[in-house]
């Protein structure tokens, strides 16, 4: 049976379109968007998937909101959740309905520079080498368990927009495997540290073929 997928975002979405256009073997049952005028649920509607918006500004606070956001994932049953530029931080409540089955991409090499305005706050500092990273989520903003990451180097002209761009690319390659690997159940979250299984099946049908 494929893989459940329930995706959050917040805006563009192009994180979003890389996993459409990865071709995988998962099977995306909605999309939902805080935002109503996300670029990326208007992309879920053009291909045909469940788009939802759950416009967060029409509810009272962040616990009331994140409950009804809850449910509505739940509806879905998904076997992974996927943040995919969602911008609001999910509250403790929420995070305990799906801990161990919610992913997220943060576009920096974590734990250098948690939070937002993370390319800013790169060039701010001086760092030579700069990247983006899928973890799974947890209570702890922008701190779970490491499933992947992606690095790239800081030219000395970077603006922030052009090290975004280049970490972005990254994301886009980084996130689609990221999420083969979890619907494969080949991530195995030992301590807080993730490990890939090597799945034996699938390797000798990868070798096979290439
Ligand atoms: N929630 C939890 N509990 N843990 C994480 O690791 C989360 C999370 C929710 C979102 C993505 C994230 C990132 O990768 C993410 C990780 C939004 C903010 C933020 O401050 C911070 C981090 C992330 C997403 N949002 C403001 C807020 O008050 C709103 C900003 C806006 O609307 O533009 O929620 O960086
Ligand atoms: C991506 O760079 C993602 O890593 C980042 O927002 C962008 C969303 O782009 N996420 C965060 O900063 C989370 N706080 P997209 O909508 O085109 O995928």
């Amino acid at each position: 049976m494929s893989c459940r997928v329930v995706v959050l975002l917040s805006g563009r979405g192009s994180n979003f379109r890389a996993i459409v256009e990865a071709g995988l073997p998962i099977d995306i049952v909605a999309v939902i968007s805080n935002r109503p005028e996300a670029a990326g649920l208007a992309f879920a509607r053009e291909h045909g998937l469940t788009a939802v918006a759950l416009d967060h500004t029409q509810f009272a606070d962040r616990e009331v909101f994140d409950a009804r956001l809850a449910d509505e994932v739940e509806r879905h049953q998904p076997d992974l959740v996927v943040l995919a530029g969602y911008m609001r931080i999910l509250s403790p409540a929420f995070i305990a309905r799906f801990e161990g089955r919610l992913l997220n991409i943060h576009p920096s090499l974590l734990p250098a520079f948690p939070g937002l305005k993370t390319h800013e706050r790169a060039l701010a500092e001086g760092v030579k080498v700069h990247g983006c990273t899928v973890h799974f989520v947890t209570a702890e903003l922008d701190h779970g368990p490491i499933v992947i990451q992606a690095a790239v180097p800081v030219r000395a002209d970077d603006t922030p927009d052009t090290l975004a761009a280049r970490v972005l690319a990254q994301e886009h390659r980084i996130y689609p495997r990221a999420i083969q690997w979890f619907a494969e159940g080949r991530l195995v979250n030992k301590c807080g540290r993730v490990n890939l299984r090597d799945d034996s099946a699938s390797q000798s049908v990868l070798s096979t073929e290439s």
